[in-house]
């Protein structure tokens, strides 16, 4: 039976020999975390050529910490890379749309944590200001930033979806978050370009 259920194979082989990569992930539930985040790295070495040393990694105490973490390290690595007064204005304009690309930032950061749903209403509300904020740090910046978070009911359910565990269906999700990386790192530099 075909599968139903997640991503297709993407349509082309992308070469991520020149990419840049910011990884920030969560300290907390660290050991399914710490899977996910050598899951997304082997995937973004081995299979796409990112080299190791373009991988930069950051940690956070935890999911909510994330979306703001990865806006100021955005922000930072701008700021380093600007050449002159003329382009530091220009990447200020958070009231005015993404700023430029700048060239010398990252082109794509993955934000990885583990919600882990408790007795309280903790998952819920954090959980969802996680997924709004992370898109919006990728929407205000232009740099992809991907949803490597996951919510989960139960801690096997965590386990599960980091590769570990007992169950035949386990899947480390930093795998599709590794390819979803390159890839939209790649086409996102496409159209920068003006290449569709
Ligand atoms: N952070 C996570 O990354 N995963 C969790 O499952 C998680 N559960 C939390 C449950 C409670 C009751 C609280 C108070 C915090 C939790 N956090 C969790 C931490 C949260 O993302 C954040 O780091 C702290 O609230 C400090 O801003």
């Amino acid at each position: 039976m075909s599968v139903v259920k997640g991503i297709a194979a993407p349509l082309e082989k992308y070469d991520g020999s020149s990419l840049r990569i910011l990884i920030v992930h969560t300290r907390w539930n660290s050991s399914v975390v710490n899977e996910l985040v050598k899951g997304t790295i082997d995937t973004m070495t081995k299979e796409h050529s990112v080299k190791s040393e373009n991988i930069t990694i950051q940690t956070v105490a935890g999911a909510f910490e994330l979306p703001f973490a990865t806006q100021r390290l955005i922000a930072a690595s701008r700021l380093q890379a600007t050449p002159n007064a003329a382009e530091l204005f220009s990447t200020l304009g958070e009231n005015t749309g993404p700023p430029p690309i700048n060239s010398q930032t990252f082109d794509a950061v993955i934000c990885i944590g583990v919600l882990i749903k408790g007795s309280t209403m903790h998952f819920e509300y954090i959980s969802e200001a996680v997924s709004n904020g992370i898109m919006r740090v990728g929407l205000d910046s232009g740099i992809p930033c991907v949803f490597g978070v996951l919510s989960c009911l139960t801690d096997e359910q965590a386990l599960e979806r980091a590769g570990l565990g007992v169950s035949e269906k386990k899947h480390n999700h930093g795998i599709d978050w590794g390819h979803c990386a390159v890839e939209l790192a790649i086409k996102n530099r496409r159209w920068i370009t003006g290449e569709i």
